[in-house]
């Protein structure tokens, strides 16, 4: 699947990722000036081995968009934004959250963001600037479709977990299309390869027949909505038809009992009539499962955006629980993280969030809760935000409600590249280089048993005007009068004159002055980033996570190559590749469990509650009002969340097309191309028809990041495209993690004249 463009010239090639999902795919570009003219797939890269799907080949759109931030903006009263000096700018920002700080108390601040899908950097200097400004709550995109997987994991294994799907015999799909949204590497080869082996398969529970489904052994197409009743029906068979793996359960496992218990009571034949899946593939699809050895299983917002998803999140880690796919090629297992992207400390222990006291999830607020916390008549409401690389007034549920609740704040500013929906609404906006004009790195390190990450230079000079995050924070860390640089003196000293010396004087440093651990990436930045080669500086947080990953999996770096943390880091700091950075066996995926006996905890009493009452759930959430159930936000060939803006960057369905089953479409009279004014209970918007026999009737769809405000250059400002959380709203959304029902809004279709 590699792409391979043809220009006139063969420009020199500089090797970086693609940024638009979040497996970061290794390519090689060819520039032209400024311009990226050829993109291909690095064969050599460590995890993407020269694959590539069509969305990286036109990542210039991304890299050289019309209306690129080029100075610092601040709001004046009468709406207009100025341009303003980095010095005043920086000045301005730090006043402006102190002086909310000062009245109101660091609990009444944000900080949402952090990184999207090809840089998380900046996510490790915001931190730093969140600390040092007294900024006590914290969320991202994570907290609007994983923590409810998260807290799951949290109690049954208190760890995140990988999914071998290269060499699983049974690789099963929940509200999951990895075909277009990818979610491992060389998603589409590997897909291919299942479906053209007889002896694996592939299970999809999915409404639509999808580019994945299509490839399935075993189709479940369930009713939007009903994935509960589904996968406890799955479970359900297990238990009653004694294919669970006792003798595996008993050794490794912890409170199966009242699960098994409950899990003998399903009802598979009602249950099955509920999701609308004949009752005789449901039994097929479990005896396959249970005939495997190895079966793993990817979930994904199909289900964590819809009703009972942290029951679903539950129910499909059961599956292959009962069978006993664990710690073993094909199968599911935990992994390291160089940085993890969750915190599993605390699950079930969470701090409540102020006003609504719901639990907060690895520290984030549930997106959902955050403008009705500002909209709140409450002492402690929000009163100033702080975003970084993200665009929540689009990207959140209920954009009217976010517009209201940015009106509001004291303060607002926001990091970024372009003047997105959120941009335009706060105080201010400090713009950022490029992913492609600073170092970068993601987070998104997931495999087993050999897990991988990759550092990326420079392959541009920052666009004029413009900062990398690194140093945006460093000033703003500065300004809030944080830093002594009496004290960063001999750290910088130590770093000239080694690493060993560094490491010395930095533990020295912090035992002096422990205030500077809470502003670390800062501090590496300005002491240990200037030893490193150009344009790397802001790598030097990596310094800390190669020590960390040192310390919690010597033995794995070890067997990666690596004889210390520092051959480790200026591996990541040198290789354009990528690099392999543990090597596990799989005995150490049960080390890794973080349970307090380090077996599976399988009772989670809540949720084994819930799936006790799911017989008395709704099945059906539409009206006769609101007859349709809409997926709002719909990952396609021409997607990327709000990464790209520019609407020329899709070659093809450039409206973004409201897909329609054929019964549907003739009941109501419209053809492809023809008008559909859509209504549900958040609003109303007119999107392109396309019919489309993959979809069930009663259920329609409309892709994400669609409707994104863009101006060509020397053009007006145009949204092409329905902006799908003008459609939502924040109160149907999941009790224990807050995520929304995107998936699942309900609504009414008129064609338009
Ligand atoms: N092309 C592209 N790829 C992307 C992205 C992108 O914007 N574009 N975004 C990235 C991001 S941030 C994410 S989180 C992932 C998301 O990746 P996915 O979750 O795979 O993407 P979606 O298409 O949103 O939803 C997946 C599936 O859920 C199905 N679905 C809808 N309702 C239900 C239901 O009730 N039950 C079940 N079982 N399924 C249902 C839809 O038909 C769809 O096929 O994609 C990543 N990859
Ligand atoms: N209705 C509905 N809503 C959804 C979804 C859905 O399925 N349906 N999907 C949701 C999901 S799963 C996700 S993950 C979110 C994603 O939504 P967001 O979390 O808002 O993230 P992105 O859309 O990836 O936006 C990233 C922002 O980063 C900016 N950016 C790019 N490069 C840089 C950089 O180098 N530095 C800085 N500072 N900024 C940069 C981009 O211009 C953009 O504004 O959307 C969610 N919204
Ligand atoms: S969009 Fe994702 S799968 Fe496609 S090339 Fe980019 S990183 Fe790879
Ligand atoms: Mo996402």
């Amino acid at each position: 699947m590699s792409l391979i463009d043809t220009p006139s010239t063969t420009p020199e090639l500089h090797k970086t990722v693609c940024i638009l999902c979040s497996n970061n795919c290794g390519i090689e570009v060819g520039l032209d000036g400024r311009e990226i003219v050829k993109v291909r797939g690095n064969k050599s890269h460590v995890a993407s081995k020269g694959y590539t799907c069509e969305k990286a080949r036109r990542i210039n759109h991304y890299q050289n968009a019309a209306g690129r931030l080029t100075s610092p903006l601040r709001r004046e009263p009468d709406g207009s934004y100025t341009e303003i000096d980095w010095d005043t700018a920086i000045a301005e920002v730090v006043a402006g959250l102190r002086r909310v700080e000062a009245e109101h108390g660091g609990r009444s601040m944000l900080y949402y963001g952090g990184g999207g899908q090809g840089n998380h950097l900046c996510g490790a200097y915001g931190a730093a600037t969140r600390r040092a400004l007294g900024i006590r709550h914290r969320s991202n995109a994570l907290a609007q479709e994983k923590t409810g997987e998260a807290w799951v994991d949290g109690r049954m294994f208190g760890t995140h977990l990988h999914g071998d799907f290269h060499h699983a015999e049974v690789s099963v799909f929940v509200g999951k299309n990895p075909w277009q949204s990818h979610g491992f590497d060389e998603a589409r080869r590997v897909l291919k390869s299942i479906a053209a082996d007889e002896s694996r398969s592939m299970i999809v529970i999915d409404p639509r027949r999808t580019e994945t489904a299509d490839l399935a052994d075993l189709h479940l197409q369930v009713r939007p909505g009903t994935d509960a009743f589904c996968v406890a029906a799955l479970a359900g068979v297990l238990v009653q038809e004694n294919l669970a793996d006792l003798a595996w359960l008993a050794a490794h496992t912890s409170g199966s009992d009242p699960v098994m218990t409950e899990l003998s009571r399903v009802d598979v034949a009602e249950f099955a009539r509920r999701c609308g899946v004949d009752e005789s593939l449901l039994r097929r699809a479990a005896r396959r499962l249970a005939a495997a050895d190895s079966v793993a299983v990817l979930e994904d917002l199909g289900i964590e955006m819809g009703p009972h998803s942290t029951l679903v999140s539950y129910l499909q880690k059961l599956l292959w629980v009962l069978v006993g796919s664990f710690a073993k090629p094909g199968a599911m297992t935990t992994h390291s993280s160089l940085v993890p992207l969750f915190n599993y400390g605390a699950a079930g222990r969470e701090p409540a969030a102020p006003v609504s006291g719901n639990p907060v999830i690895s520290g984030m607020i549930a997106c959902n809760e955050i403008p009705e916390l500002v909209l709140a008549d409450h002492p402690e409401r929000l009163r100033a935000l702080f975003v970084e690389s993200a665009n929540p007034v689009h990207s959140l549920a209920d954009s009217g409600m976010w517009r209201r609740a940015m009106a509001e704040l004291d303060f607002s500013v926001v990091i970024d590249v372009a003047m997105t929906e959120t941009a335009r609404l706060a105080h201010y906006v400090l713009p950022s280089a490029s992913q492609y004009e600073k170092v970068e790195t993601t987070f998104f390190s997931l495999s087993f048993p050999d897990n991988t990450v990759t550092v990326r230079a420079p392959i541009l000079e920052p666009e004029p005007g413009t900062l990398p995050e690194p140093e945006i924070h460093a000033r703003l860390v500065r300004e809030a009068g944080v830093i002594d640089d009496e004290v960063l003196a001999p750290l910088r000293a130590a770093a000239g004159a080694g690493r060993a010396e560094f490491a010395a004087a930095l533990a020295q440093t912090v035992t002096d002055h422990p205030g500077l651990a809470a502003i670390g990436a800062v501090v590496l930045y300005e002491t240990l980033g200037p030893t490193l080669p150009e344009g790397m500086a802001g790598a030097a947080p990596l310094w800390f996570s190669a020590q960390q990953a040192m310390m919690k999996h010597g033995d794995a770096v070890r067997a990666a190559g690596f004889e210390s943390a520092d051959d480790l880091f200026d591996a990541m700091i040198e290789r354009r590749d990528g690099v392999v950075f543990t090597r596990h066996t799989y005995e150490q995926s049960w080390s890794m469990l973080n349970t307090d006996d380090g077996l599976i905890d399988l009772d989670i009493a809540e949720l084994v509650a819930d799936l006790a009452r799911l017989a008395d759930a709704p099945i059906d959430h539409r009206t006769s009002d609101f007859p349709f159930i809409l997926s709002a936000g719909e990952r396609r060939s021409s997607t990327a969340n709000t990464i790209i803006r520019d609407p020329a960057w899709r070659q093809q369905d450039q409206q973004g097309s409201l897909r329609i089953s054929p019964a549907d479409a003739a009941a109501l009279g419209v053809s492809s191309g023809g008008r559909v004014r859509v209504t549900t209970a958040g609003g109303t918007a007119v999107a392109v028809a396309e019919i489309n026999d993959t979809m069930l009737e009663g259920h329609v769809s409309l892709p994400n990041g669609l409707g994104l405000d863009y101006a060509p250059a020397g053009g007006e400002p145009e949204a092409v495209g329905v902006a799908p959380n003008e459609l939502t709203t924040t109160d149907w959304r999941d009790p224990y993690a807050g995520t929304p029902w995107h998936k699942h809004v309900p609504a009414r279709l008129e064609p338009v004249a």
